[in-house]
């Protein structure tokens, strides 16, 4: 049986009171303890958590049995980890992004009294995941595999982040900048290593099965299903209701190389590209909404659900074609796909 978002909660009040026995060490003032309580429960809690479930959900399926407390305690500790690199990436990205509202409620830079103290906060949520690791993991032998794994993904993230923001200047908009390999790099960079390798990545090793064929198997499933899953954000960014997906769409005015407006830029008319040139990217709700009626009358939603069949039916193949000689599992990436396949936030 999967692990209940109630189950995984259970866990993150013990890292939370670790984090603060850490800080008392230091004989941290009181507000700036409080402070960073705070900051880690408004930052890391209230999400799907899919990342974090996925750890103990892959681990309860390599292992093939239900996992003792303190086995479950260890996966969640790691699915922990996993939202806490996620609460200090998205800390980060709202800034960048000048977004406006993070899982139903404002963006933490945007909280009172926060502002860009926020910038602090998202390096404090980063380093709790080593403080974290050392406590629960550091006697083990493949701890030095996990401080390096959280190491090489964060930098993935980063180089993904920095082409995202490097293909959406703020000051000017270049259609002929976009393309859909530009756009490939970004997401599998940005969102598919920490979001899909990673959680794998983690159970492997924590379960005993980290061998090179199955991490590179792993990778080979899950780079596609990161991919297909930031597809969707996009897609979701333009044509979901804010008060379901909990943030608000930016990707237009922050002239995103998103992959709307690359299917955009593939099939409008000469006229219609006219409309993209002048509207795209500005900060400006008029522009924006007539962008948002170009993609209408495009039909962009239906193109993305036709990508959505065929890149399904692709990732599908390959887990058929998986080798679970050296204990890998098809279902692991088989409960990946049910918990984003349609999903609407
Ligand atoms: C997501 O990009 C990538 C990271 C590393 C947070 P995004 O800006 O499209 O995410 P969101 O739509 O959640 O702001
Ligand atoms: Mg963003
Ligand atoms: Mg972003
Ligand atoms: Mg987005």
């Amino acid at each position: 049986m999967p692990a209940t978002l109630k189950e995984f909660e259970a866990v993150f009040p013990t890292l939370v009171a670790d984090l603060k026995a850490h800080c008392q060490k230091y004989k941290l003032p009181e507000q700036a303890l409080q402070w960073f309580e705070q900051s880690v429960n408004h930052n890391t809690l209230g999400g799907k958590c899919n990342r974090g479930l996925s750890v103990i959900d892959t681990t309860q399926l390599l292992l093939n049995k239900d996992l003792s407390q303190d086995e479950f305690f260890r996966a969640a500790t790691l699915g922990w980890l996993i939202e806490l690199l996620q609460a200090f990436f998205l800390v980060s990205d709202d800034i960048m992004d000048a977004s406006k509202t993070r899982r139903g409620q404002p963006c933490w830079y945007l909280m009172p009294n926060v502002g860009m103290v926020a910038i602090n906060d998202a390096f404090m949520l980063e380093s709790s995941i080593y403080l974290l690791l050392k406590k629960y993991f550091r006697q083990e032998k493949y701890y030095l595999d996990l401080i390096e794994l959280f190491h090489e993904v964060s930098f993935q993230t980063e180089l993904g982040q920095e082409c995202d923001l490097l293909t959406a200047p703020e000051d000017h908009v270049d259609l002929d900048n976009f393309s859909m390999d530009k756009y490939t790099f970004i997401v599998i960079y940005k969102t598919a290593y920490y979001s899909f390798y990673l959680p794998v990545a983690l159970a492997l090793h924590f379960a005993g099965f980290a061998t090179a064929k199955n991490l590179k198997q792993a990778e080979d499933i899950l780079i596609p299903m990161g991919e297909y899953f930031q597809v969707q954000d996009d897609y979701l960014d333009n044509f979901a209701d804010p008060s379901v997906l909990g943030k608000i769409g930016t990707d237009i005015q922050d002239n995103k190389c998103s992959w709307l407006v690359n299917q955009a830029l593939k099939k409008c008319t000469r006229e219609q590209r006219a409309v993209l040139e002048e509207n795209y990217g500005r900060k400006d709700a008029a522009c924006e909404a007539k962008v948002k009626k170009l993609f209408d009358e495009l039909k962009l939603e239906q193109d993305y659900k036709d990508y959505e069949d065929r890149r399904v039916t692709e990732i599908r193949e390959k887990i058929a074609a998986l080798d679970e000689s050296e204990g890998l599992k098809k279902g692991v990436f088989e409960e990946f796909l049910r918990k984003i396949y349609k999903r609407t936030k």
